[in-house]
């Protein structure tokens, strides 16, 4: 089965969670180091249905609890075989948004879904997870990027994009939605208030060589590069120190996460003084029914 034009068949073995995923694919490189998970629904731009959310969460997960991979890129499948168009994502299929919840797609019905997912808006917990895991995930936009597309970019730790064929759109006012959350006022954050309004309020579409120099890509990439290039990155990346590279992923995250945000640091940074021998006193002095003994251990260095 081809996955995609710019999917390299021998670099990727198939990851065992997506068994029976219908609209995405999960890949491990053969070293388990990096996994590739992509939006597989290219004749609708890669738009999501609660489906769709659904396995990207499973996926997202199986490679967050996975302690080999600490690099993800998240990308779209492509190109569309009804007429050629790329995409990273479209956001929300709108074929099924109602306002009185959700609407079956042709070939769903009430069996086929799970009425408590049904009109969940739970690709805001695939942006925690993003956001979240001591990971960094990649953002490889083929295509276009649009609505929720375009925010799952925004929340992802870098964007790679296609010079030639990327494109980001922010559709949401464009459709009565609206990402009030990292998708708009992180996205602030990376490129000024300036820009991030612009994006929203006007919904105009811009080049990834546009993107790039307002500060919300990293990288501006000829497209038939794009994955070698993804992969480059995720290599260097691979080469770093795992303890720091996530100390600086939270740390980086903080100042935007508020409590959240200092609770994951916090949680890392317990982990690392779980290490020492002070804190093994600690715990072996309450065991052992005695006063801590502290003398070997400093106020400053
Ligand atoms: C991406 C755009 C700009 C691409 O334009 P282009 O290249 O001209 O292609 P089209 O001819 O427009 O599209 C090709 C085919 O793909 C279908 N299609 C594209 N996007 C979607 C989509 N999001 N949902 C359903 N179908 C889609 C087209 O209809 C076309 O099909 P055919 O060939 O049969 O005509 C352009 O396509 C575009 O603007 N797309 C819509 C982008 C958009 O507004 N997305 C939604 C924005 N909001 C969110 O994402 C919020 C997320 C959310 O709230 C949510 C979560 C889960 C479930 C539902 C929702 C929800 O939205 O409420």
């Amino acid at each position: 089965m081809t996955v995609s034009e710019l999917f390299d068949p021998s670099a990727w073995v198939v990851s065992p969670e997506s068994e029976g995923f219908a609209d995405i694919t999960s890949h491990r490189s053969h070293d388990g180091r990096i996994a590739r998970i992509a939006f597989d629904r290219p004749e609708v731009r890669n738009a999501f249905r609660p489906a769709t959310v659904d396995e990207l969460y499973r996926a997202l997960e199986a490679a967050r609890l996975d302690s080999r991979v600490g690099v993800v890129l998240l990308t779209g499948n492509g190109p569309s075989a009804k007429d050629g168009g790329w995409a990273f994502c479209s956001g929300g299929d709108q074929r099924i948004r109602g306002r009185d919840g959700y609407r079956y797609a042709e070939g769903e019905s009430a069996a086929s879904i799970d009425p408590a997912r049904a009109g969940r808006l739970h690709i805001l917990e695939v942006q925690r997870l993003i956001r979240f895991m001591p990971k960094v995930v990649i953002a490889v936009v083929p295509g276009w990027a649009a609505g929720g597309g375009h925010s799952l970019h925004v929340v992802c730790d870098l964007t790679i994009a296609s010079t030639e064929h990327a494109r980001f759109k922010q559709t949401d006012a464009d459709v009565g939605s609206f990402d009030a959350g990292y998708g708009s006022a992180y996205m602030a954050r990376q490129t000024g208030q300036k820009f991030a309004r612009e994006v929203f309020f006007l919904a105009r579409e811009y080049s990834a060589d546009r993107a790039l120099a307002a500060g919300a890509i990293n990288a501006s990439v000829p497209h038939a590069e794009l994955e070698s290039t993804a992969i480059e990155w995720a290599r260097e990346i691979l080469g770093k120190s795992p303890t720091a590279i996530r100390m600086l992923k939270y740390a980086f995250n903080a100042v935007d996460d508020g409590l959240v945000g200092q609770q994951l640091f916090a949680g890392e940074a317990t982990r690392l003084a779980y290490g020492t021998d002070e804190a093994v006193e600690g715990r072996d002095s309450f065991l052992e029914k005695r006063d801590a003994d502290w003398s070997p251990f400093p106020w400053a260095f």
